[in-house]
């Protein structure tokens, strides 16, 4: 069982971002110089975050956009409370994948909130990269999502609005928030009787 209160995925293409946009949420920095290398597998981290004066901790799983590596993605979305799914504005390969991702995600974990993210947008805003995927598009696409952003992490553009917007729309839902507190009482159970049997000389 997991200690964390939310378990949010990302998903998207190779290349289009992931990992660094959750190493500019969790350790505020982006650092060009570093070759990129892509996630084997994936990768977990955890933040603690607050929504309306309340505390909760959330898990982060990073998975790899290879193919390679899809079958074994799917292991990490199960049980998700909200997926990230990335792409890059300026290419239309990686808006095509996303939609196949909505699809997989959908036939596993259909109640999972899906937030889009244009990544890269320091690119696009100072005319690097050309836009392959038409706005209009991914806002009629968006529209039946849970959000959209255009994040940058170079610049940390918009980052930590997603993930404030993910952990606030989770906070607000009845639902989850009844397994939430459910798995909360169960650890807190579960702990009490480890410290019990830890005293315990016979
Ligand atoms: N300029 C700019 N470059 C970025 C940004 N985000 C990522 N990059 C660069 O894009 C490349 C790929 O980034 P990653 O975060 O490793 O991509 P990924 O989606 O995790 O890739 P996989 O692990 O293979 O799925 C790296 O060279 C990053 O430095 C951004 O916001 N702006
Ligand atoms: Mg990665």
């Amino acid at each position: 069982m997991s200690r964390c209160d939310f378990k949010i995925v990302l998903l998207g293409s190779e290349h289009v971002g992931k990992t660094s946009l959750v190493l500019r949420f969790v350790n505020c920095r982006f650092n060009a110089e570093i070759p990129y290398q892509n996630t084997v597998g994936a990768a977990f981290c955890a933040k603690a975050m607050r929504s309306k004066e309340k505390d909760y901790s959330i898990g982060i799983w990073d998975t790899a956009g290879s193919e390679r590596y899809e079958a074994m993605t799917r292991i990490y979305y199960r049980g998700a409370h909200a997926a990230i799914i990335c792409y890059e504005p300026s290419s239309h390969e990686s808006w095509t994948r996303l939609r196949h991702w909505l699809h997989e995600l959908r036939t596993v974990e259909d109640s999972c909130k899906v937030y889009l993210c244009g990544t890269k947008k320091d690119l696009l805003d100072g005319g690097f990269v050309k836009r392959e995927v038409a706005e209009e598009i991914v806002n009629t696409y968006s529209q039946d999502l849970n959000g959209h952003f255009l994040t940058s992490s170079k610049t940390g553009e918009n980052v930590d609005e997603l993930f404030q917007k993910i952990v606030d729309d989770l906070a607000a839902d009845v639902e989850v928030m009844k397994t939430v507190t459910e798995s909360r009482l169960l650890l807190t159970e579960l702990d009490k009787r480890k410290s019990k049997k830890d005293v315990c000389a016979c």
